[in-house]
């Protein structure tokens, strides 16, 4: 399996796990969660071959650790980034570290500035632990910039954070009194 199959595949399940399941004919429960044989029939529909042999090696190979496969094997889901009305992932709060980043684009700062970080069409703003990845996300958009959010600050004063299973750091909205550019 090549990795430019894999990459695709990756995409193609980003799209209907996170976004746009009835793109295919595929219902997602509540936590997110697809049963594989109807993602597998549904791509079909859509002229894509998928197998489960396929779909376990985009799982076991995604960088961010996007997707989860149940322990039955089963079921499979992503596990942060959706925007469908369909899927309210019931994630434990968890008091974050004292500080987080989020990668953004140059071009969004002044509207940044005003509104604060806000989720947009996700369920939540997505922050990370450290500084490369930011910069990542962030080049997805334009000329990157880091911001750094005091997320123990904002968690003493009632702000609820998450934690994906793949690390990502959740929350619903971060203010502009609580995050500053970073290297500033
Ligand atoms: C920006 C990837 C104007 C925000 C990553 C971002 C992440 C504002 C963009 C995950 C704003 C939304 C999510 C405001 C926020 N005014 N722009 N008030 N507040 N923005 O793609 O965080 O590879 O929805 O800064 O690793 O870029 O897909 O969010 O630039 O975890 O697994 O609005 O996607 O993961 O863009 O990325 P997105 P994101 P995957």
């Amino acid at each position: 399996m090549n990795a430019k199959t894999l990459n695709e595949v990756s995409r193609f399940l980003s799209y209907v796990l996170r976004h746009e399941p009835q793109s295919i004919g595929l219902q997602l429960d509540s936590e997110g969660w697809a049963d594989v044989e109807s993602l597998i029939a549904g791509a079909a529909k859509d002229g894509r071959v998928l197998d489960i042999g396929l779909i376990q090696a985009v799982v076991s190979s995604s960088d961010k650790k996007r997707f989860s496969i149940s322990d039955d094997g089963q079921h499979i889901r992503a596990v942060q980034g959706h925007s469908t009305a369909s899927v309210n992932l019931q994630h434990v709060g968890k008091e974050p570290p004292e500080f987080l980043y989020h990668g953004t684009a140059t071009r969004f700062l002044e509207s940044i500035q005003q509104q604060g970080l806000i989720a947009g069409s996700r369920h939540h703003v997505h922050l990370s632990q450290n500084i490369t990845t930011a910069i990542t996300v962030g080049q997805r958009h334009g000329k990157p910039v880091v911001l750094k959010i005091k997320a123990l600050r904002m968690h003493q004063k009632g702000f609820k954070f998450f934690q994906a299973e793949n690390g990502v750091w959740l929350t619903s909205h971060v203010p502009e009194k609580f995050l500053y550019e970073y290297g500033q």
